[in-house]
């Protein structure tokens, strides 16, 4: 790739907005578009050029809008079509584009595709989603008669009972999220016709939900397979039948040719961004969904980084070794050098806070380690997304009980656990550091009591640290973590070496200080940044720093031979 030939997207950053937590518009505590469209300021002096805007649809919000009843309409709850087409046109003014969510491995079970489905085994939609009777000799409801052992990403079966049919639905997430029948090709050419639309009313593309879930392994006769037992539960592990099935590719092929392809812009080249969210994705697997020649989606999100303090399950948090982050990340970058193209990010709303998981949020490092990451992560090969509220270092909630936690993940897990005979307060400590509601706490705009988020009362509790930490005390200072993060976007858009140069790892044994450079053609960029509270002396490790030329560094007064704790350079070696 040469800087003629890019994608757009190779420059590009994109910001990721939660709705319901951005900015409310009319005093119900909730955000909504007509927030979106009140702080498209703060997005365009950030310098993004993507907004993906998770799902605004009508929805019953099992799980916040990735529960759907209608793939062609906006939430009353979030405003109307007319605003997101005020959205689209605004943005476009702005020199900004539009990525909508794209949520279709599972409707919600209020859409009128899974109601009709539901009504009778002989519906001409039940082949849409996935039925199946009680296991061989059982009886329907009984423990252990559900078709598969597989468990749920939000814990127990994956099945649940229909007594009215006499069968089992498949939901790999909440009860309310039925599976598609993606074999059924009406299901696709309905999905794809939907996308259609979307895309005819102005949209620049999709983030694709775990969409390396629609093809299950199922046998010829209708069978899906058991998973391996998990330990210490009667359920099984069903991802290798479902984490990118053996129609995966096929799927997208088909999507990418009757939705996307011919749909060039002005220049001819694709106009649109799309990436699929791919939970268990491996390298080799994302060569092959990102090549272009394949035509099957720009880039993924994998979730190797994001596992890396996860012992049996995400619950049981361990310590993350940096040494294992860069030997992941070290392998992402060099597995898609050649073919395909990686997506960055550390925050999201399924995440928790980076800063307080991967940085440090003490108050003497938190601006720090928050610029430090920032710096690591946007300096890498690949398309940054940047989650609202990460450009303020925004951190962790400090959740007091149980009643303080909204996500249905972290409901069931903990109803789950503790009946399965967990300590309480185990589990509760396990919330308190990996809870999705970390990240979905509302944005904190200002120091006033709801944080210039709404006028009513937030959904969820404004984190109370927003008094020190809000985007309008940051926006005056040259020093704050939004400066930062403008700067870091800025260079992305200015140096091609940024977007498009070779990586290449330095020092991957070293526990503290994580050093690359990027290279294209005659240009060099070093960038070292220390991810510790230890300070170390430039001299013992990278001695080609100390004369470089200094591009950007996140201390205001950085000392030329010591690397501070938490401090990042990116150097330009003379
Ligand atoms: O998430 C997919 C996913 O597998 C995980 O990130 C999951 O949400 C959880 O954190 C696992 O512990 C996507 C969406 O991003 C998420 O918000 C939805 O809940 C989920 O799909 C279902 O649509």
């Amino acid at each position: 790739m040469t800087p003629e030939d890019a994608p757009w997207w190779t420059r590009a950053v994109v910001y990721q907005v939660y709705p319901r937590s951005f900015q409310d518009s009319d005093g119900d505590g909730i955000g909504d578009l007509g927030g979106i469209l009140q702080r498209l300021d703060h997005l365009s002096d950030l310098g993004i050029d993507v907004l993906w805007v998770s799902p605004v649809y009508p929805s019953p919000q099992a799980d916040n809008g990735y529960d759907i009843s209608d793939y062609r309409g906006i939430d009353p709850l979030f405003g109307t079509l007319e605003q997101l087409d005020e959205l689209i046109a605004e943005l476009h003014r702005r020199g900004m584009r539009l990525v909508m969510d794209l949520v279709v491995n599972h409707t919600s079970d209020e859409h009128p595709w899974f109601v009709e489905s539901r009504s009778s085994r002989t519906s001409p939609k039940r082949d849409w989603y996935w039925w199946r009777p009680p296991r061989h000799g059982m009886a329907g409801g009984d423990p252990g008669a559900e078709p598969t052992n597989w468990q749920s990403f939000f814990s127990g079966p994956t099945w649940e009972y229909d007594e009215a049919s006499g069968e089992y639905y498949l939901h790999l997430f909440d009860r309310k999220q039925p599976d598609l029948n993606w074999e059924n090709p009406e299901v696709r050419h309905a999905v794809y016709e939907m996308m259609r639309w979307w895309l005819d009313r102005g949209v620049d593309g999709f983030r694709m939900d775990v969409i390396n879930m629609i093809s299950k392994d199922v046998a010829p006769d209708g069978h899906l397979h058991d998973g391996p037992p998990l330990p210490g539960s009667s359920l099984g592990d069903g991802t290798a039948h479902f984490l990118c099935g053996p129609r995966i590719h096929e799927f997208l092929q088909e999507m990418h040719r009757e939705v996307l392809a011919g749909r060039g812009g002005a220049d001819g080249a694709a106009a649109f961004l799309t990436v699929g969210e791919m939970p268990g994705v491996t390298v080799e697997e994302a060569v092959l969904f990102t090549d272009p020649a394949r035509a099957e989606v720009d880039m993924v999100f994998q979730f190797e980084h994001v596992g890396l303090d996860h012992g049996s399950s995400k619950w049981d948090v361990h310590p993350l070794k940096m040494r294992d982050l860069k030997a992941s990340f070290g392998r992402w970058q060099a597995g898609l050098a050649e073919v395909g193209w990686n997506s960055l990010y550390w925050d999201n709303h399924d995440q928790p806070r980076a800063v307080s998981r991967f940085g440090d949020d003490s108050p003497e490092f938190r601006r720090d380690s928050a610029t430090c990451l920032a710096t690591l992560l946007h300096l890498h090969r690949g398309t940054p997304y940047l989650y609202q509220g990460q450009e303020i270092g925004m951190a962790n909630y400090p959740f007091a009980s149980l009643e303080d936690f909204s996500d249905v993940e972290s409901l069931n897990h903990y109803v789950h656990a503790v009946s399965a005979g967990e300590d309480a307060a185990h589990v509760l400590a396990a919330l308190r550091r990996m809870s999705r509601d970390n990240a979905r706490t509302p944005v904190q705009w200002d120091a006033s009591p709801s944080a210039g988020f709404t006028t009513g009362t937030p959904w969820l509790p404004v984190n109370p640290d927003h008094v020190r930490w809000n985007a309008e005390s940051q926006r005056k200072d040259p020093t704050s973590v939004l400066a930062h993060y403008r700067r870091l976007i800025a260079l992305r858009h200015d140096e091609p070496v940024v977007a498009l140069g070779d990586f290449a790892m330095l020092l991957p044994e070293h526990d503290d200080v994580y050093a690359f450079t990027r290279s294209l053609e005659d240009d060099v960029l070093l960038v070292v940044c220390n991810v510790s509270r230890h300070p170390y002396r430039l001299a013992d490790l990278l001695p080609q720093a100390l004369h470089a030329e200094l591009v950007l560094g996140n201390l205001p007064a950085p000392d030329p031979q010591v690397l501070a704790p938490w401090e990042a350079r990116v150097l330009r070696p003379r």
